[in-house]
């Protein structure tokens, strides 16, 4: 008797006729191999899958170039399908199971015609873990299966595990041609499903990522006490040998991969990594909250990168490691055969942009995309945390909330209670970026750094936060920073990068209580004299503004969040309406 993920698969192939169907086990012979087809074989839009990168200078990386109108999330393309409209709140798209259902049957007919069908079994959180899950992802592009293996516990040790269950998360990935009008990222919660049609973008097509660990986990969470979020883990130890957890969440391309990878400028601090963009939060045994990263990788952003800014990254990306490392959409050197992106030491006079057009330097188009990106396992980082493979997560002391604001919003916030810490997770905003298909620089309300990814009514989600916090012992201390605030010229006041860990010190020293803070009415700012700016180049007045409240600047921020919670009605909890009527009072 076949088994019943033997019987889906075969359903899928029946709909979508592969000329061949291939089960990865997570070898490195077959990742070569599968590398080898991409470069030698399977074509996108014409074109190879990888080209080969210099493997002296770039230890077994490959480039891969998008459909040129495939390069980032699309929001506006991406659907949530609970049966009840409601439930799925006005924070998503939604359709109709059913229908929905049909538009990608239509779309997915006949789609693999040709191609070869991979079979990706992998897990979401370590094999041992109480809070790991099981899947099975299907794709018709050797991108996704070696960017999934990177990014997962991949390996037919899963398909032992499943057995006979039907429990599995089910993702369905078929490229067709690319072309916007038949793109869909549609997310079937009531059936742990995801089907995605017409995109190879990492967010569109690495279904284990985004759509299953934030969007279908965070709906599990609220049904099951647990949280899923757009957050990394770190360990920061002290100059006493402690080390203190946070967990932190902010929006794309505003320096999550950063901070969880940050090389410490003061003597005595380490942080030590565990996960940059996804944690899964559980309420551990002692009723405190724990975190695992169900991911194995980095999809990081390029542009920026450097040994300057993020040399433990630099290192991640250029370690002789066991897995490959691709690079999406930088620029290429064809002379050395080397990547190259904006914000990398050393300007090339002529190099191939993204696209592979002639490219020259102080040309008014970027070189490399402004979403490229490196794709990198996690285990080739020199400061991973030895937790990291820790089957029960790490217990956090501490939640950052972060977002990019140019101004208003202060270095560092805390919250007097997790109450506060839920209104200012949930009145967050930052200024977006090119990590979404959209207008990038312009404002808009992103609570927990999780507007496009939080695969429920919003306003149900910020109750469930109020809830996990009643039901934990110590609850973490919530914060919020902000490294983007900006001078008269337009520079980054904040220096930001490794000089953050600044910041990390001064939240260790309010969770073990060793410095005051002021009471504001948007929570408990730092005095200036307690974070440690010595041998930073910063002008003393321009440091008090961003550690300060300016009451003016709130009075319109305030108006802006009110109008963003009235767009959920009654379904912003009572709690939260009280706390940003008391803020409009405190401000006017
Ligand atoms: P996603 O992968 O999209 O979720 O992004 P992320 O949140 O991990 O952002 P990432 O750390 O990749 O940073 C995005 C961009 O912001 C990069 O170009 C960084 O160089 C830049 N950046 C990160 N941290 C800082 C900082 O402290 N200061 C300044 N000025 N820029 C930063
Ligand atoms: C993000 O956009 O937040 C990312 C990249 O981390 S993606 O996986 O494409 O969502
Ligand atoms: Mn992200």
């Amino acid at each position: 008797m076949a088994k019943y993920w033997e019987k889906w698969v075969e359903e899928i192939s029946e709909l979508t006729e592969p000329k061949r169907i291939y089960i990865l086990d997570g070898s490195d012979e077959e990742a070569h191999s599968l590398i080898k087809i991409g470069i030698d074989e399977e074509r996108i839009n014409g074109r190879p899958v990888f080209y080969e990168l210099n493997h002296r200078l770039w230890p077994n990386s490959y480039l891969h170039r998008s459909h040129p109108s495939d390069t980032a999330r699309t929001e506006h393309l991406t659907y949530v399908c609970h049966p009840d409209k409601d439930q799925t709140g006005p924070n998503n798209n939604w359709m109709d199971p059913s229908s929905a259902k049909e538009l990608l049957r239509r779309l997915t007919k006949g789609s693999m015609r040709g191609r070869t069908m991979y079979v990706l079994p992998y897990m979401m959180g370590h094999p041992d873990s109480p809070y790991s899950k099981a899947c099975i992802q299907v794709t018709d592009t050797s991108y996704v299966a070696i960017s999934m293996r990177i990014m997962t516990r991949l390996g037919r040790f899963v398909l032992e595990k499943i057995g006979d269950s039907e429990n599995f998360v089910k993702g369905i990935h078929t490229i067709l041609d690319l072309d916007v009008s038949r793109r869909f990222i549609v997310h079937f919660p009531e059936e742990n499903l995801v089907w995605s049609v017409g995109s190879g973008y990492g967010g569109n097509a690495l279904l284990g990522k985004k759509c299953f660990s934030l969007r279908i986990a965070s709906w599990l969470g609220y049904k099951e006490n647990w949280l899923a979020e757009h957050m990394i883990i770190i360990g920061v130890e002290d100059p006493e040998g402690d080390v203190t957890y946070i967990a932190g969440a902010f929006p794309s391309a505003c320096g999550k991969t950063n901070l969880a990878l940050l090389e410490s400028t003061l003597k005595g601090y380490k942080v030590w990594t565990l996960g940059d963009d996804i944690a899964w939060l559980n309420i551990g045994p002692d009723g405190r909250l724990y975190a695992i990263n169900p991911e194995t990788g980095y999809f990081g952003v390029a542009p920026g990168t450097s040994f300057r800014t993020n040399p433990n990254m630099m290192r991640t990306l250029k370690k002789e490691g066991f897995y490959p490392v691709l690079y999406t959409n930088t620029g290429y050197n064809p002379i050395t055969r080397e990547p190259w992106w904006e914000g990398l030491e050393d300007e090339p006079e002529e190099l191939l942009d993204w696209q592979g057009n002639p490219w020259k330097k102080g040309s008014m188009t970027p070189c490399a995309h402004p979403n490229s990106r490196f794709t990198v396992s996690i285990y080739n980082t020199p400061n991973l945390s030895p937790e990291f493979d820790n089957p029960r997560g790490v217990p956090i002391s501490a939640i950052i909330f972060g977002a990019r604001r140019s101004s208003l919003i202060p270095l560092v916030v805390e919250a007097p209670d997790w109450k506060k810490g839920v209104f200012l997770a949930a009145r967050m905003g930052s200024e977006t970026t090119a990590a979404a298909d959209h207008e990038i620089g312009v404002l808009r309300r992103d609570p927990f750094a999780m507007l496009p990814f939080c695969g429920y009514n919003m306003g149900d989600y910020f109750s469930h936060w109020l809830k996990i916090g009643s039901m934990l012992k110590e609850p973490p201390r919530i914060f919020s920073v902000n490294w983007f605030r900006r001078d008269k010229e337009g520079n980054f006041i904040w220096p930001g990068f490794g000089e953050n860990v600044r910041v990390l010190k001064w939240i260790i020293d309010r969770i073990k209580g060793r410095c005051g803070a002021r009471e504001t009415p948007i929570g408990l700012l730092p005095y200036p004299k307690d974070i440690d700016t010595s041998g930073l180049d910063l002008d003393k007045e321009e440091f008090e503004r961003i550690v300060s409240f300016d009451r003016e600047g709130w009075k319109r921020e305030v108006e802006d969040i009110r109008r963003f919670f009235s767009i959920f009605g009654e379904r912003i909890p009572e709690e939260l309406r009280a706390e940003l009527d008391e803020l409009e009072k405190s401000v006017s």
